[in-house]
């Protein structure tokens, strides 16, 4: 007689079952199935446009993204107000990143994929005079992307068409971000916003500098990279839109919809003329958009790895936002 699908269930609380005559086998090592674990990458597209009137000297963005060890990239934007002291913003910005990228695998320094000890290396290594807002992401083979962040660059992950996460800009007040500097006045990696997200294969991550964010609309972004057939593509739809928006006055856009709320306004005369406060910012314009993909890779250990990858969405777990304001 067939045992019922409940007892079959649940054993008897307290019987102890025998010691089987016949324990599993080991599996043979030499098993015919291949043994492979998926391990998380990106694909990375970027873009830069710069400012209409530094397009001679290329402007103050510098970035750098590279997809071989699983996926990192990162954005520096110099502050231009070291023009007025006849210092070229963009050379802190550039090695900056130079630095960051030839850290990246220096064993002796032992970066160890951790963004913000990256940003505290290259930042100590650099000797050019001037300041910069700036943003590093390392994704781990695990599918986290770990990020530190100093000032106002942008990164939202799109997840079926919705801006899932968005990192916070920091700034000391309206147009003055946090910057990590020549200066000792200025910011360090121990002010940065840190973070990990983890992702899931397909997401879309978009990052910027503020020439980016204060130009263009979430629903702007989410439309621009469903219409483009891939990340090159995208990046650089992204980066026409908001410079396209940039040199609109009439447009309205995130850039004077915040200076606005904080208080800036136009002349009273011109109030009484029905005119606000209204129009794109021009200013250098860095997109990086990267898509997160799972690939198969072989086991070395040689046991067969089930990995579902991330199936809880997005955990994001703020690590350290030490945030100190004199
Ligand atoms: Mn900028």
């Amino acid at each position: 007689m067939a045992a019922s699908t409940a007892s079959r269930l649940s054993p008897p609380r307290f019987h102890v079952s025998p010691r089987s005559p016949h324990p599993p086998l080991r599996r043979s090592r030499f098993s015919p199935v291949r043994a492979a674990k998926l391990e998380a990458v990106l694909s990375i597209g970027t873009h830069l446009i710069p400012h209409p009137r530094k397009a001679a000297s290329g402007g103050e963005d510098a970035f750098f993204a590279n997809s071989d060890a699983g996926g990192v990239f990162a954005i520096a934007d110099g502050v231009s107000g070291w023009a007025e002291k006849d210092v070229n913003p963009a050379l802190f910005s550039r090695e900056l990143m130079r630095n960051s990228s030839n850290f990246l695998n220096d064993e002796e320094l032992q970066v160890n994929g951790d963004p913000q000890i990256l940003l505290m290396k290259a930042h100590a290594a650099t000797s050019s005079i001037g300041s910069a807002t700036v943003i590093i992401a390392v994704l781990e083979k695990s599918g986290t992307l770990k990020i530190a962040s100093v000032g106002d660059c942008g990164l939202k992950v799109i997840r079926k068409g919705q801006v899932m996460f968005s990192i916070s800009p920091q700034e000391h007040y309206f147009d003055c971000p946090y910057q990590i500097s020549s200066e000792a006045a200025g910011q360090t990696y121990q002010d940065a916003l840190v973070c990990s997200v983890n992702l899931m294969d397909g997401d879309m991550i978009v990052s910027g500098s503020d020439g980016l964010f204060d130009n263009i609309f979430d629903q702007e972004i989410i439309s621009t990279i469903s219409e483009s057939s891939g990340v090159d593509e995208a990046a650089k739809a992204l980066a026409e839109l908001a410079r396209k928006h940039s040199v609109d006055v009439t447009f309205d856009s995130p850039y004077s919809m915040e200076a606005r709320s904080k208080g800036f306004d136009v002349p009273w005369w011109k109030k009484l003329l029905g005119a606000k406060l209204i129009g794109g910012k021009m200013d250098d314009i860095t997109v990086v958009v990267a898509q997160v993909k799972t690939v198969a890779v072989p086991d070395e250990g040689g046991d067969i790895e089930e990995q579902k990858g991330n199936e809880q969405g997005i955990a994001v777990a703020v690590a350290s936002a030490v945030q100190n304001e004199e």
